[in-house]
């Protein structure tokens, strides 16, 4: 068994697969062999295939790897569920294709353990073509792709193959969305049963700042898997193994598993080739061995048997990393980390232990926040969101329970919207709903770790159980609210007694870790008048004591506004009620809190007599006081108002270029009014400070100051800033001299085999601003479909779009395709892993119309009027820059001379 195995010394894994496969040069035919004769559109390129239509060249693979000493070895199947699959027609086949590569790799395995070496397998999962937490849509930010109960189908699927040819380990594997890393783990748990297979993953790091791909830092994807029984945790692709060293190193710091690692053969270069060498790549890996930071090593993209001949001796007598311990706090998390102590806070901490959750997210509690749900203003709700988090607010309680809503589509679309929105993302979400089938939707749209509001055994103990089972399913922690059969809990008795037994069957029968359980002990309205609820609150404070002290490592919230109910219209009174019953409540442990983030009222603030008035009605020392509360009211004006002053003092270009780069266009309106009339030409906004913003945004990102969903923010407030000067743009339009009649059109794409579109987007809106009709095709976009676009809309210009390396080579296809169906269509060329030589070297030789490569999409307008207007010229200069780039190029390479040539010319000694 692997698990045991792990223990004993530094297992190796084996090295890519695609590289490998393509060193056969397979052709369209080995791909499609006699069984795929039928099926429409181009097969090359679906390695997954080859497990049925070339098995021999698959085993071949996996010799090859075991030979040259992997410890384990992976399946051909990165690729092999439905939803990738549907690109080539062959869902059908997902499972047959892992049930044969599971297989053979068992049987090449087999094969070559011995009782003191012994192989294994691990099921290779990938994480599909698409994604569960982003849209594919700039300007519909809700939209998803995929379910998570799609996805899930298909993942159960692949899981079911796999384990079924009998893999040792499911090893999910390049992670770039932990929401569809989630569902892997849920399918692999389902699939598995009580079997033992462990559960690998291998994140995959995309920026410079160290987050996922979907905006994750690493400890905010641990905290989303933290519920989760995992094996080994790792990191893979995109970056070379000394760009991954840090990562790995934190990694290995704080992750409570054993820790993989597989970096690239190095960085791509400007051909998408990889310059590391199984020579210079061993030294590093050697490091990584050496410094005890992994128990797994191998090797990902451009990596080959040749590589892991070299890694299999670094591992022999080395020491393995030794696993950290588990954390015993209480892992939460949205895009970020939110680490919550188990720890009671003392006296002088207390403020810095306590996790406020902002409560204006509810249509039950915001008059405000329901009318604008109800009218389906989001962009306003997303406000209420946003100004909680300025206002301090750790995580953000989102409840849709109303009769006229459809609760579950408001929870789907809210959470969805949020995901958009890295400043609000940041943070947890609680799910707040008494229906359950709102917090499953909701929950199925998260990646970071939230909070279920609520369960309790009001309905009796099995469904309790469920539900807790459910939470557990999704890897939530939970508020369990204290009711049970009888009803709520009032006394401190009842409260504790329900407590208890919540705790003991969460821990004992569902398996759940006490520090994601929190008490809530009920916090209900005093001085209402009638007597019996005087002792509510000190009550609450009392049974907080008692929990914290009694069910070690759960946490205490509740619903603080409820306590002041009987005095609506008097905030500042209700503000310093709560403040007041907070800083007793905090002493004894209540660590989390559904608040009003925006309240001004701090206890210290409180004027002595009216203090004194308040502490005897909260902790209920002198219940005849209520009555002479209502006297109470404060110089504070209306402190949950959450008008917010724009910052008037800046310059229109910094508010402008502001709005853009943090994406939040509520003051566009009027600052590009103000504009208009600054500006001779509204086009000139755009490519003034509008772009200086882009721009900005541009160099942030580059510098890991900025991550992915923030890019997709300030697109998206540029689109708007668009939208706003359309009216003015056209009018001008009307204006300059014979071009209005003839809009130029731009057909944009996103090439096959890859899904970023950010940049694609920005072009797509700046080429729009400039008045060219955008045709977007949007992403994975096959040759065949882009010839067709090109031909039937008679565009004008194509850009195409890429940001991994085997876009390169699509795009060359694609030059190719436009070629043979006899276009001249000028081609702009932009994306990460796009490059002027890479142009020069591959694209522009096999197209006879321009292509020009771009830096950035500030470029494109400039470039698109020369193709316009001197397109011969530009040719001429485009040509003659390129035979001189591919002749220096040329030359470099020829001072490495080929072996033969290098012996005929060595300097003859004897002769
Ligand atoms: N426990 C748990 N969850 C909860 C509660 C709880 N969720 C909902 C609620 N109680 C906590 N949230 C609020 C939100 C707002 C108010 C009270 C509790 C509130 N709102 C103003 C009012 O009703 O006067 C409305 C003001 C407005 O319309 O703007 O007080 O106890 N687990």
């Amino acid at each position: 068994m692997i698990q045991d195995e792990i223990t004993k010394r530094v297992l190796i894994l084996d090295g890519a697969m695609g590289t490998v496969i393509q060193e056969y040069g397979l052709n369209e035919q080995d791909f499609r062999g006699e069984r795929f004769q039928d099926i429409p559109g181009q097969m090359k390129g679906n390695n997954d295939v080859l497990n049925l239509t070339r098995p021999d060249v698959i085993q071949d693979i996996f010799e090859r790897y075991l030979k040259a000493g992997a410890d384990i070895i992976s399946t051909n199947t990165f690729n092999a569920q439905r939803v990738s699959q549907a690109d080539y027609h062959l869902q059908a086949y997902a499972k047959e294709m892992n049930l044969t590569s599971a297989r053979m790799a068992r049987e090449a395995a087999d094969r070559y353990s011995t009782p003191n070496h012994p192989r294994f397998v691990a099921g290779s999962v990938g994480p599909t073509n698409k994604t569960c937490s982003m849209s594919p849509d700039v300007s519909d930010p809700a939209r998803r792709e995929m379910t998570y109960d799609e996805l899930y189908e298909a993942y159960m699927e692949q899981m079911e193959g796999l384990i079924e040819g009998g893999v040792d380990a499911i090893l999910i594997e390049t992670i770039f969305d932990s929401l569809n890393a989630k569902v892997a783990i849920d399918a692999a748990i389902h699939a598995r049963g009580n079997r033992d297979i462990p559960i690998m993953l291998s994140v995959t790091i995309s920026d410079a700042a160290g987050r996922t791909l979907s905006g994750q830092t690493l400890e905010a994807f641990l905290a989303s898997v933290s519920s989760f029984p995992i094996f080994s945790i790792g990191l893979n692709c995109s970056f070379g193994a000394r760009q991954m060293k840090p990562y790995l190193k934190e990694l290995s710091r704080i992750a409570p598993y054993y820790i993989s690692a597989h970096p690239n053969a190095g960085l791509p270069n400007s051909l998408g080739l990889y310059d590391e060498t199984p020579e210079t790549m061993a030294p590093q890996i050697a490091e990584f061995i050496d410094e005890g930071l992994v128990n797994i090593v191998g090797g990902c993209c451009g990596t080959t048997p040749a590589f892991i001949e070299k890694y299999a001796p670094l591992a022999v007598g080395k020491k393995p990393h030794q696993p950290v311990e588990k954390s015993p706090k209480m892992l939460l998390s949205g895009l970020d980390l939110l680490e919550v102590s188990s720890h009671l806070a003392d006296a002088n901490s207390h403020l810095s232990a306590f996790t406020n959750v902002g409560e204006r997210c509810n249509v039950a509690g915001s008059r405000k926040f329901l009318r604008l749900i109800k009218e389906k203003s989001y962009e306003e709700a997303l406000q209420i969101a946003r100004k909680q988090v300025e206002d301090g607010a750790l995580v953000i309680d989102v409840n849709m329970d109303d009769g006229l809503l459809d609760a579950k589509a408001e929870m789907v679309t809210f959470l969805n919207l949020i995901a958009s929105e890295p400043e609000i993302a940041r943070v947890p979400v609680m799910i707040d709903s008494s229906k359950w089938d709102v917090i499953m939707a909701g929950l199925k749209c998260v990646q970071g770790k939230s909070i279920v509001n609520s369960i309790s055994l009001k309905e009796g103990e099995e469904v309790f159980l469920s539900h807790a089972r459910d939470v557990m399913r999704m890897g939530a922690a939970v508020v369990v609210m204290c009711f049970d059969e009888q009803g709520q809990a009032t006394t401190y008795e009842r409260r504790i007694e329900i407590a208890e037994r919540a705790y003991r069957l969460l821990t004992e029968k569902v398996g759940f870790l006490p520090q994601d359980i929190i008490f809530d002990p009920n916090v209900l309205a005093i001085a209402t008048g009638m007597e019996e609820h005087n002792a509510y609150a000190v009550d609450f404070i009392r049974a907080t004591e008692w929990i914290r002290k009694n069910l070690p490592g759960a946490h205490i919230s509740g619903g603080v506004s409820n306590l002041s109910f009987s005095f609506r219209g008097n905030n500042y009174l209700r503000e310093a009620m709560h403040a007041v019953f907070l800083y007793h409540a905090i002493q004894k442990g209540m660590d989390f809190g559904i608040v009003n983030p925006s309240t001004k009222v701090t206890y210290d603030d409180i004027p002595k007599e009216q203090l004194q008035l308040i502490e005897d009605v909260v902790l209920n020392r002198h219940p005849e006081s209520a009555e002479l509360l209502m006297g109470i009211t404060g110089e504070a004006n209306d402190t949950s108002s959450t008008s917010e002053a724009s910052p008037t003092s800046l310059s229109l270009e910094d508010r402008l270029q502001n709005a853009l780069i943090k994406g939040v266009g509520t003051t566009l309106e009027d600052d590009l009014k103000e504009a208009l009339e600054k500006y001779p030409r509204p086009v000139d906004i755009i490519e003034g400070p509008l772009m200086a913003g882009m721009n900005e945004v541009g160099r942030r990102f580059g510098e890991g100051k900025m991550f992915l969903p923030q890019v997709v923010k300030t697109a998206r407030t540029m689109k708007q800033a668009v939208a706003i000067l359309q009216p003015a743009l056209e009018a001008a339009k009307g204006d300059d001299t014979g071009k209005s009649g003839n809009v130029k059109k731009i057909l944009l794409a996103t090439v096959k085999g890859d899904v970023h579109d950010i940049g694609k987007n920005i072009v797509g809106v700046i080429m729009a601003c400039n008045g060219y009709e955008v045709i977007d095709l949007g992403v994975m976009v096959p040759a065949e479909q882009i010839v067709q676009r090109a031909k039937d809309e008679q565009v004008d210009m194509i850009g195409l779009s890429g940001l991994i390396t085997p876009s390169l080579e699509e795009m060359v296809n694609v030059a190719r395709e436009l070629e043979k169906a006899g276009l001249n269509i000028p081609i702009m060329i932009g994306g990460a892993t796009t490059s002027e030589l890479h142009v020069a070297l591959k694209i522009a030789p096999v197209y006879g119309g321009p292509v020009v490569w771009l830096k950035d999409a500030s470029q494109n307008p400039l470039v698109a009027q020369r193709l316009m207007s001197d397109v011969d010229e530009y040719s001429k200069e485009l040509n003659k820059e390129y035979a001189q780039m591919r002749e220096d190029y040329h030359q470099e390479q020829q001072q490495l001379l080929s072996l033969d040539e290098a012996r005929r010319r060595k300097t003859k000694l004897f002769e």
